[in-house]
């Protein structure tokens, strides 16, 4: 980090690609130093994207001073501390694993790679820099509410945990004319529903319990096998080509699966894009030997918590609106009951990360933490081939 004029340090950030996950990552970084006191003076240095001309457009719409056309440039820098990944996943190794060799700080979105195999090496890679920071987007972590209900969990208000009830449903292409995305092209992004939301729950349902998921049983499904071409895309749904022209869907649609937490209790997970109405609905339900909590994200500032100890008469579920100044990151908004969004859980982990670099700390989710998800979403892709405990229902023909 070079000293920025007011003699605080700069933190120079090259951020490669600007789609949905890069506009949510750019806002982020505009709005940590409006809101957040920081430790260092954040500069929108550059950013990375394969056509010139989008690109430009972008860095100008996003805040950012340069453009260029190759992210190998924006990671040999000398103007970039710190390199930003929000690329589809068959890139994140290739990027991350340079930027630490290049002796910069990462952020990589999820999941943290397309195989164990790339998550291992870029869990080596961080590890053998202890210097510089390395974290993957498990933004969700980063919701006061979740905060809140990890505090709980950890405070021992619902005791041991029992059951952990997981869900993120989505419904974009729960149609079967919507069209091809990279989301939905192995290659380009190692699984489907399972990494690029079930990941998330994975992570929520470690990050809350403080436990670990050490063995699954699961079954994936793709729905809808050949969709039509894509012309282009904003956020998430796209526009056919019209030309008629289909391909292949190469991922699942859906996963479910059981679980064990290293704690003794027994979750389920489900990850679908198929789930209509359900547009990016987070649900996670955790029952204790003390008491219950539940969080959904369409209704992300409010945290569910039921204590068993309390008089069976007036006992019930609490609904805690989590936007008080005592909340994890929430004075540095809005006064109590105004509410946060989508985009601020974005600005919490900048500015966790920010602050984890002048510190010389590692904020989680950290590359370890990213290659333990990793793991578990190889066992439910193993599990799924290998059907070895999936026990068909008995007919009366058979
Ligand atoms: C698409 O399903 C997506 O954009 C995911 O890739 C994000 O991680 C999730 O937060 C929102 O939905």
């Amino acid at each position: 980090m070079t000293a920025s004029a007011a003699d605080r340090p700069r933190l120079g950030v090259g951020m490669v690609g600007y789609a949905f996950m890069g506009v949510a990552h750019s806002q982020a970084w505009r709005n940590a130093p409006r809101f957040f006191d920081l430790p260092a003076d954040v500069d929108m240095a550059v950013v990375a994207g394969r056509n010139p001309a989008n690109v430009r457009a972008a860095a100008d719409r996003l805040g950012w001073r340069r453009a260029v056309t190759d992210w190998r440039e924006l990671v040999a820098s000398d103007e970039v501390d710190l390199v930003d990944i929000c690329t589809p996943g068959d890139l994140h190794a290739q990027i991350a694993l340079a930027a630490l060799a290049a002796g910069k700080h990462v952020l990589c979105e999820k999941p943290l790679a397309n195989s164990v195999a790339e998550a291992q090496e870029m869990a080596d890679a961080a590890a053998a820099a202890p210097g510089q920071v390395a974290m993957v987007g498990f933004t969700y972590r980063r919701v006061p509410a979740v905060q809140l209900a990890r505090t709980l969990v950890a405070d021992g208000r619902i005791g041991q945990v029992r059951h952990v009830r997981a869900q993120y449903l989505q419904d974009w292409i729960a149609d079967p004319q919507a069209p091809l995305s990279w989301r939905l092209d192995k290659q380009k992004a190692g699984s489907g529903a399972l990494g690029d939301i079930g990941a998330h729950v994975v992570d929520l349902a470690q990050f809350v319990t403080g436990e670990e998921v050490t063995g699954v049983s699961a079954v994936l499904e793709t729905f809808v096998t050949e969709r039509p071409v894509a012309e282009e895309f904003t956020g998430l749904s796209g526009s056919s080509s019209g030309s008629g022209a289909t391909g292949p869907v190469t991922v699942d649609d859906a996963a479910v699966f059981l679980g064990r937490m290293s704690g003794g209790g027994l979750a389920t997970f489900e990850a679908t894009r198929f789930a209509y109405g359900r547009k990016n609905a987070i649900r996670l339900e955790i029952n204790g030997s003390a008491g219950s909590l539940a969080f959904d994200f369409e209704d992300m500032n409010v945290l569910h918590f039921f204590d068993a100890h309390e008089p069976a008469a007036t006992a019930g579920f609490r609904r805690i609106v989590v936007t008080e100044p005592e909340h994890a990151y929430v004075a540095a908004w809005w006064p109590a009951g105004h509410g946060l969004g989508y985009e601020h859980a974005f600005t919490h982990q900048a500015v966790d990360l920010v602050r984890g670099v002048v510190a010389g700390e590692h904020p989680t989710p950290t590359f370890a933490d990213g290659l333990q998800v990793q793991r578990v979403l190889d066992a439910v892709e193993r599990s799924a081939a290998a059907q070895s405990t999936w026990t068909p229902v008995t007919t009366s023909a058979s």
